[in-house]
């Protein structure tokens, strides 16, 4: 390979940015354009508008970003509605999200929640938030929570699922917000740079030594 060669190449891979391939990671079109979904009977998916959602005990719920959200809401036990939506990072890159969970049912009726991320098209799923009625108490809620996750270069399924447990009354709630896919300022790329500014600088103290 010639150096000319190896100077393109170096210079398109290092250049090449991760490819910020969420659609309508925002629910901003107002509905839930680009993700996939599977809704049971009995289960909703929804996306609002800053009016928000009342959840229970009386917790209003509202954007993170910009003017909706999306909600997703149990169905029977063991039975999951699901949203996810599939990427590509071809570089480094940091996925994040917002995320809720709004327990409407009270122990032992353990519903939960789970944002999962599969990196071999769904034959397993790796957890990057989980919340049940147990961690958050009877009919109570946590907050919004950003989950950040760092990710390779790949192909990738984010999921959000809930389900109730034991039975299908009293339905829990998560919500989902500001979804993207970031560029890091990659380590690697930031010590090249600077690697190549010290030799054209020792290059040119040279000639001019010289
Ligand atoms: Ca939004
Ligand atoms: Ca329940």
């Amino acid at each position: 390979m010639s150096a000319k060669l190896v100077f393109a190449f170096a210079v398109v891979f290092f250049a090449a940015p991760a490819l910020a391939s969420i659609v309508n990671g925002s629910f901003e079109s107002g509905d839930d354009t680009a993700w996939s979904s599977f809704v049971p009977p009995g289960g909703a998916l929804s996306v609002l508008g800053s009016a928000g959602f009342v959840g229970g005990e009386g917790g209003l719920w509202s954007p993170t970003h910009g003017n909706y959200f999306a909600l997703l809401q149990t169905d029977g036990p063991g039975s999951y509605t699901e949203m996810w939506q599939s990427f590509v990072a071809v570089g480094s890159a940091v996925l994040s999200f917002d995320v809720f969970f709004d327990a409407g049912d009270y122990l032992p009726f353990n519903d939960s929640a789970f944002a999962e991320l599969s990196s071999d098209g769904g034959l397993t799923w790796a957890t990057l938030w989980y919340r049940d009625v147990a961690m958050v108490g009877d009919l109570w809620h946590d907050g919004w929570t950003t989950v950040s996750q760092s990710l390779g270069a790949g192909a990738y399924i984010l999921r959000f699922r809930i389900a109730n447990d034991l039975d299908s009354e009293f339905e829990s709630t998560m919500g989902v917000d500001n979804v993207a896919l970031s560029i890091p300022i990659p380590a690697p790329q930031a010590a090249l740079l600077g690697a190549v500014g010290v030799s054209l600088l020792l290059a040119v103290r040279r000639r001019l030594a010289a």
